[in-house]
């Protein structure tokens, strides 16, 4: 039958995270995507997600970051697949105490101010003590590094596959390859209509739709999130440079004064390439027309812009690109509350380009909230009223 007490619309990281919690529950649940998850047209691919517990973006994000860290362990012991690759991450940037200064140099001493909040094992490295540590790291002498060894990153694809998987395992519905064509919602439930003429229908609807949420909800949310297009790069090692590269922690890399001073990158799993990206916010994309080639000269103005001088050995040959989407909120703080105008529909996704780490633990917030009437994690820094 197709009555079900939670519908969750959109499984990429946070509904598939929210539909495994569910069905941990014992919740009658379906979970709906218009492709067939885990896959490459939204925000979850692309080999790798960094994830780190001294939170830069802000110290409300640091619970949901530890308790996604549990959670994947406890996925890993259940599946016996390795999610979590524990490698160490490091920020570097300026040694300025200057938290207030333009750009992002402030992200460091955000980031030590979070660990030292929470007792976040980590260590405060200078220039010299980088280079000798990370060989394939090459910060300048005014540089320091943030670096936790607890950090590390996360396979996005196989944690998607893992929670869907074992949401199956647990009773929940799969409508893949089915898109939401529009839900009518009442106080009692809501009705969802999918493309191929049939209906369902759940007392609760989780929304984690990414990039077309703005689509499926309209206003305010098509006011409010912005899905950016963008570019991952892969550029090729440098011979001998593989024992570094695959030793290294994974990165961020916060310079100069202006926003578009950032890079991120992770150690080489394959050996002969490495994976970095920068960020750009252009304007909004339409995620079922999203530009994906990406020309050579923009990884030539990547690798200049950022990784020249910056990443040893390390040559400016590009030898992979995936393009992936951002939704962006104003602030780029999550979004996670409430429909205004259902009761009954929680919107839990937009996490604009740094929400990978925390869904594990957002996906279970989000079963807390529709089943026991709350998360056990304070969510109310991502409530919609501060962008309305
Ligand atoms: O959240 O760690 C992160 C991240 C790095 C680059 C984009 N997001």
């Amino acid at each position: 039958n197709q009555t079900f007490d939670v519908a969750v619309i959109g499984l990429g990281a946070m509904g598939s995270a929210a539909l495994y919690q569910l069905a941990r529950r014992g919740a009658k649940v379906v979970g709906i995507d218009r492709h067939h998850p885990p896959h490459s047209h939204g925000s979850t691919h692309g080999e790798t997600r960094i994830t780190r517990r001294g939170i830069g973006e802000g110290e409300a994000y640091v619970p949901l970051a530890s308790r996604s860290h549990e959670i994947w362990r406890q996925l890993e012991a259940e599946t016996g697949q390795a999610l979590f690759h524990e490698v160490g991450s490091i920020v570097i940037s300026e040694h300025d105490d200057n938290v207030a200064r333009p750009g992002r140099t402030g992200f460091i001493r955000r980031s030590m101010a979070a660990a030292e909040r929470y007792g976040i094992p980590h260590e405060i490295l200078d220039a010299g003590e980088i280079r000798h540590r990370f060989p394939n790291l090459a910060p300048q002498d005014n540089e320091i590094g943030y670096y936790e060894p607890g950090g590390g990153y996360l396979i996005p694809e196989n944690c998607v596959a893992a929670q869907l998987t074992r949401a199956g395992q647990l009773g929940a519905t799969l409508q893949l390859g089915q898109t939401v064509t529009r839900f009518d919602a009442t106080p009692s439930g809501v009705t969802i209509h999918l493309a191929d003429g049939t209906t369902l229908f759940a007392g609760e609807v989780i929304v984690s739709a990414g990039p077309w949420a703005p689509g499926l909800l309209r206003a305010p949310f098509d006011r409010i999130l912005r899905p950016t297009r963008q570019v991952m790069h892969w550029f090729a090692l440098a011979p001998d440079a593989t024992p570094a590269w695959q030793n290294s922690p994974v990165f961020m890399w916060p310079h100069g004064e202006s926003e578009d001073g950032f890079f991120y990158g992770f150690p080489s799993l394959d050996g002969l390439s490495v994976k970095t990206a920068d960020e750009f916010y252009g304007a909004a994309s339409d995620p079922d027309h999203i530009d994906r080639q990406v020309p050579e000269s923009d990884s030539r103005r990547m690798f200049d812009a950022h990784l020249r001088g910056r990443l040893v050995d390390v040559t400016p040959r590009p030898v992979r690109t995936a393009t992936c989407i951002y939704t962006a909120t104003p602030d780029s703080m999550f979004l996670i509350d409430r429909h205004p105008a259902h009761g009954n529909m929680l919107v839990v996704s937009p996490c604009s380009g740094h929400g990978f780490k925390h869904s594990a633990a957002i996906g279970e917030s989000a079963a807390q909230w529709v089943l026991d009437g709350g998360p056990a994690i304070d969510l109310s820094s991502f409530a919609l009223s501060r962008l309305i």
